[in-house]
This record gives C-alpha cells, sequence and structure tokens, in this order.
C-alpha cells in the first residue's frame, strides 16, 4: 500500500495483536507501509528492530520516525494522531471510555502465547482444533519458548551495547511454556471473556439498546478486541465456548463482524498466514532445533 501518511507498520504473520492495529487503520482508512518480521527467524531481535521496539514484539508503528509500540497504544495514538478519521474511542471523560478500556484489560489480562504454548503442550484441554492447528501452536511454542531465548543470549554477546532488552527475552521461556495449572488458569480467562461479552450484549438489550456492535452504538475499538479474540480463539478450537447456545448474542455478532468490510480484509490475509505457519515447518527450517 503506498503511504501518504509516512507510517510504517511492523507486524508479523497471523499475529493476534498485530491483527488489532492493521483492522484499526482499514476502519480508518489510513494509508500505510506494511512490513512483515520473520519471527521464525527471529527478525524481531535484531538491533534495528529492538531499537526501535525494545520488547522484540509486534505490532510496532513508526510514524516518521517516532515508534509506538503496542497494540493497545498504537490504538490510541491514531485516535488521537489522526482526529478527521472515524473515532475508534468516546470522548475520555464519558464513563463508556472507562468501561470498554476496563474490557480490553480483561481481553488483555491473560498472553496469547501462553494459550498457544499450552494448546500445544495440553492438547487435551482444546475441544476441537481449527485451522490454527496442533502443528501451528507447536511451531509458535518453539519459537517462543526456545529459539527466541537461545537467539536473544546468542544477541546479547555480539551487541553488548543492547545486553539488557535481549536479557529480558529470557522471559520468553515462562511465558510460552506453562505449567497446566497456568494454562488452566488462562482458559478460566478465556471462558470468563466469553461470558462477559454475552452478559454486556444482554444488558444492553434489555435496556432496549441496539446491540449491532458491542459495547457502543458504533463500531468502537471495544469491536476490534472481541472480533480479534473470537477470531484468534475460534481458529485455535474454542469455539464451542460461545457456540453452546448459551451464548447467542455473541455467536449472531461474530458472524456479523466477520463480515463488516475492514475485518473481512484483514481476516483473510490471516487466514492466508495461519496456512504459512504450517508449511514452515513443512519446510523443515526447524531442522536440527527440534
Ligand atoms: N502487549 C503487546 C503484545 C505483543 C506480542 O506479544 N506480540 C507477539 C506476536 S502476536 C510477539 O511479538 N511475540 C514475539 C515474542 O514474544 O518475542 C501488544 O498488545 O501488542
Amino acid at each position: 500500500m503506498s503511504s501518504t501518511t509516512n507510517l510504517t507498520l511492523y507486524v508479523a504473520g497471523a499475529s493476534y495483536y498485530s491483527v488489532r492495529v492493521e483492522v484499526a487503520l482499514a476502519e480508518k482508512g489510513i494509508n500505510y507501509d506494511r512490513c512483515t518480521i520473520n519471527g521464525f527467524i527471529c527478525e524481531n531481535l535484531e538491533p534495528w528492530y529492538m531499537k526501535m521496539n525494545p520488547t522484540g514484539k509486534v505490532p510496532t508503528l513508526m510514524h516518521g520516525d517516532k515508534p509506538v509500540c503496542g497494540s493497545a497504544a498504537i490504538l490510541k495514538y491514531l485516535d488521537d494522531e489522526f482526529p478527521e478519521t472515524v473515532s475508534l474511542y468516546p470522548d475520555k471523560q464519558s464513563p463508556l471510555y472507562d468501561q470498554i478500556k476496563q474490557f480490553e484489560e480483561l481481553v488483555d489480562s491473560y498472553f496469547l502465547g501462553t494459550l498457544v504454548g499450552g494448546c500445544y503442550k495440553y492438547p487435551k484441554y482444546v475441544p476441537k482444533f481449527g485451522l490454527w492447528d496442533h502443528n501451528c501452536c507447536k511451531n509458535i511454542w518453539m519459537v517462543g519458548h526456545k529459539i527466541i531465548p537461545s537467539r536473544a543470549a546468542e544477541n546479547a554477546r555480539k551487541h553488548p551495547e543492547l545486553t539488557e532488552l535481549y536479557e529480558r527475552k529470557k522471559d520468553n521461556i515462562v511465558e510460552y511454556d506453562p505449567t497446566e495449572e497456568v494454562f488452566k488458569d488462562v482458559l478460566e480467562k478465556v471462558k470468563n471473556i466469553v461470558d462477559t461479552a454475552e452478559e454486556k450484549f444482554q444488558d444492553r438489550a434489555d435496556k432496549g439498546e441496539k446491540v449491532e456492535y458491542f459495547m457502543t452504538d458504533n463500531f468502537s475499538s471495544a469491536d476490534i478486541y472481541l472480533v480479534v479474540f473470537l477470531k484468534k480463539v475460534g481458529a485455535i478450537g474454542f469455539s464451542s465456548y460461545w457456540e453452546d447456545g448459551k451464548h447467542p448474542f455473541v455467536t449472531e455478532y461474530f458472524k456479523r463482524l466477520k463480515q463488516r468490510p475492514s475485518v473481512k480484509e484483514v481476516f483473510k490475509v490471516y487466514d492466508a498466514d495461519i496456512q504459512k505457519i504450517s508449511e514452515f515447518q513443512i519446510k523443515g527450517l526447524f531442522a536440527g532445533k527440534l
């Protein structure tokens, strides 16, 4: 996409947190350059990337030479910096703003990599693997808890000026390689997010409000968080958490939102990227490392 806004978004294929930003940019109609970072060969640990985003994670948005790191910060930044585009947050003074932020914090109360790593290690808890299959979970688990920390240690030796940043990447081992107890706790959190969403829809319907969108009358960041959450968790294999007859609002909402042009366009690329994650293993990229 040609850039008229001096924006470059660094993403990884099928990255949960990156997809949020891509939906926001599509929704706002903002042009940007998309740069794909290949986590499988640890491009996110290259010094040039770590200098932009000291966490070594995606997404990162570069606006000119200013980096904005992490999906939550980027979504808010886009709203503040591009006020002429459709707004994704209500006025900061309104109680709705705090409610939306609270829901977003609930969705971010666990780390997606922990869910994915746990699904690889304890597949008996996954009702039915979907497009994001057991192999995808295995690949991410491998990269997340083993390849990235070992490359970080190597890079720390090569680039001593960045040792402190690379040292932090050791945390990846715990993040992506949960114990069964930690994983079960994450699953409870996932269920709780689905239940909370259903209750919120029900409350608004009871008050006679329209429930086309999640927390407000218009498409908002709460929709981005919810639809991307449902997409990812559903692709892994947990759609029965809401397709159980007890979550009719969530079920209908997801069917509807998937058809929204911004969401549809981004999810199409996302699905294709999931396929590529499986192919990486087929090509033997991990040969000698497994
Ligand atoms: N809180 C961050 C999380 C970003 C994140 O964890 N991204 C994953 C990809 S979906 C990543 O970069 N993983 C590589 C790593 O953990 O080193 C956000 O909201 O953007």
